[in-house]
């Protein structure tokens, strides 16, 4: 969504005082591969927090991801005057929706904007078109315009230079796999 939308995108794997399995050092090495700066943090005991202060300082920053992995917990440990609203992990409406709560911008430092989100419960690719997903998976980029159609979602057409780069182990099949659960949810044909 980040890419979709040209924005500069950075990962913060948060809660990392509780990766007792130590699986975090695999999926930072796995985004790092895929071009991303990743950041590994906790809010509960500060570690990494000084490092993601530096990079937030002097830009206007959104805060996006699920609910409860700690985004407002992130900002307040970074700016305690926020006293942000945490731990409302889900909070659903009689709908069975999420509680719409307002995103907005607040200054943090000097020059610093930061915009804090209610979070998302999955990707909505709204307004994508199959075929263009592939575009924002950044490591895709360098093979996608082998394809043989121009047209192909990387999913069964012969020619495919993504699924040739996954089959030759030049693509990380973690990655396919995240793009073929996301173009699943995309509908055909619909028109915007
Ligand atoms: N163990 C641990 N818990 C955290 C951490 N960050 C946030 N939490 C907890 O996770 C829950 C959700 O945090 P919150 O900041 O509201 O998440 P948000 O929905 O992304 O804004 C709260 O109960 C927090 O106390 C962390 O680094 N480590
Ligand atoms: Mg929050
Ligand atoms: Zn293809």
């Amino acid at each position: 969504m980040g890419e979709s939308s040209m924005l500069n995108i950075v990962l913060v794997i948060n809660k990392s005082d509780l990766d007792y399995k130590s699986q975090i050092r695999d999926w930072k090495q796995l985004y790092e591969d895929t071009g991303y700066n990743v950041f590994v943090t906790s809010a509960v005991n500060g570690s990494g927090i000084k490092d993601l202060k530096r990079h937030l300082a002097g830009k206007i920053n959104l805060f996006f991801g699920q609910s409860g992995v700690g985004k407002s917990s992130l900002l307040n440990v970074m700016y305690p005057e926020l006293e942000l609203k945490t731990g409302e992990i889900s909070r659903f409406n009689e709908k069975g929706t999420h509680t719409t709560v307002t995103s907005i911008m607040i200054k943090t430092e000097k020059d610093t904007f930061t915009i804090d989100t209610p979070g998302i419960r999955e990707i909505m690719p709204y307004g994508l078109k199959k075929e263009d997903l592939g575009h924002y998976f950044i490591d895709f980029l360098s093979y996608i315009n082998n394809c043989k159609f121009n047209t192909c979602t990387h999913f069964h057409e012969p020619g495919c230079a993504i699924i040739n780069a996954v089959e030759n182990g030049n693509l990380s099949l973690y990655r396919y796999e995240s793009y073929l659960r996301i173009l699943e949810t995309i509908e055909e044909e619909k028109l915007y």
